[in-house]
């Protein structure tokens, strides 16, 4: 794991400790660095409030979302081991981030509709802040 995805995961954890207060389960997600070369990417564990969607975006050091390439179906609760099929090429190096979404806003429930900067199925922020974890492809 990174240091900045230790970072993030810290702060994903204050921001759901005030969720948790609320709900019951606390959104995170807990990755670490690996390979994708065969074509997935796994967080090896992820918890959702509700049924949702891991979606993983491209990132760089500037930590900030970018463009869509891969998302699991969640359900509300622990989530071990989710992969996420890749669609797009993704090198050695290259900076992933992988984020809880909701199934919310869409025209279909279990159908995901994100694209990025839109409402449908996007970011749940539990506290004002997004809910993730970043990694580097090995
Ligand atoms: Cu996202």
């Amino acid at each position: 794991m990174t240091r900045f995805a230790l970072t993030f995961a810290a702060t994903a954890f204050a921001a759901t400790t005030a969720f948790a207060a609320g709900h019951g389960m606390a959104p995170a997600v807990e990755a670490a660095d690996q390979d994708v070369s065969a074509g997935t990417v796994t967080a090896s564990k992820v918890v959702a409030g509700e049924n949702g969607w891991l979606v993983v975006h491209r990132t760089d050091a500037d930590m900030k979302p970018g463009p869509v390439v891969g998302y699991a179906p969640l359900k509300m609760g622990e989530n071990m081991d989710v992969a996420a099929i890749l669609q797009d090429e993704v090198a050695a190096g290259d900076m992933l981030m992988l984020m809880v979404h909701a199934e919310a806003g869409g025209m279909k429930t279990g159908v995901f509709e994100y694209t990025l900067g839109a409402t449908e199925d996007g970011p749940i922020k539990p506290d004002g802040k997004l809910v993730m974890a970043t990694i580097t492809a090995k």
